[in-house]
């Protein structure tokens, strides 16, 4: 029988590793353990990207790996989803966040687990994925009328156009209706102050904190 930081160890040696079965018995693993799938996902998945994402950016690893373990991340988390639906607080919603990737981004990964904390915490979410253009985050904020506009930025040429959000939703006269949220590797709260981002979220349990805070709930 593993113990909980064996299994925690394995992934986040499976996605170092690239390796998308070895990731699927990890979680497997830990669910047969009944280990929190967001400790496997926190402590194991990401932070073993995170070691990718180190040596990629020292030159040591390049973009096919990146892929690779972003391939092995995804299928990790995909064993880990049945029970996280399971987990998911059984009361009626706590408010509607609206997330994306901002325009000109396609990384996903991280906002993905935001998104899934958020549906374990009980919030609805509507996800409109990646690369998603800024008049689009417009057209579905007046649709839907979220609490949270939320937007993920992952590279410091994208992040610019989270101003841009902030502009349009001002201009589209429903800026003062809705809290918006920003986040990504490159996004700081210095940064969220600075363009006028009512939330700053370091990683997805700081996101989850930080808008049961401000909506009270
Ligand atoms: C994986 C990855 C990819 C994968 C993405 C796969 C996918 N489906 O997402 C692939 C291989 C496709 C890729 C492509 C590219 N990438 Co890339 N990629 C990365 C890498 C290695 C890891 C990112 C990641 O997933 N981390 C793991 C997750 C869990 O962490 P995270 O995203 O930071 O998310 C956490 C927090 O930030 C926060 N968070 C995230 N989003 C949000 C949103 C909200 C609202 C909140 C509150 C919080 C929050 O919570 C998350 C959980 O804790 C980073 C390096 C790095 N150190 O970040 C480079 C990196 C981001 N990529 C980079 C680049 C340049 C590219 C490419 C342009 C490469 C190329 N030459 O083609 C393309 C991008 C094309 C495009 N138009 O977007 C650069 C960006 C540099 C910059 N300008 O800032 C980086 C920093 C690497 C580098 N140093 O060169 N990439």
């Amino acid at each position: 029988m593993a113990s909980k930081e064996e299994i925690i160890e394995k992934a986040k040696g499976a996605i170092a590793e690239f390796d998308s079965e070895m990731a699927e018995e990890a979680s497997n693993e830990a669910l047969k353990e009944g280990i929190d799938p967001v400790e496997i996902i926190e402590h194991g998945f990401t932070a073993g990207m995170q070691e990718v994402g180190e040596l990629f950016e020292q030159g040591s690893l390049f973009l096919p790996h990146v892929l690779a373990a972003a391939e092995a991340m995804s299928k990790g988390i995909a064993v880990l989803k049945p029970e996280m639906e399971k987990r998911k607080s059984q009361t009626e919603s706590k408010g509607k966040v609206m997330i994306g990737t901002i325009e000109g981004d396609i990384h996903s990964i991280g906002k993905d687990i935001v998104v899934s904390m958020l549906n374990i915490a009980g919030f609805e979410v509507i996800d409109l994925g990646r690369d998603v253009p800024v008049s689009t985050f417009v057209e579905k904020a007046k649709e839907i009328k979220p609490d949270i506009v939320a937007s993920s930025a992952l590279m410091t040429s994208t992040m610019v156009t989270q101003i841009t959000l902030e502009e349009q939703l001002k201009e589209a006269g429903i800026r003062a209706q809705l809290k918006t949220m920003v986040g990504g590797a490159p996004v700081t709260q210095d940064w969220a102050n600075q363009i006028g981002a009512d939330i700053y979220g370091e990683n997805a349990t700081d996101a989850v904190n930080k808008i049961k805070e401000i909506l009270g709930v």
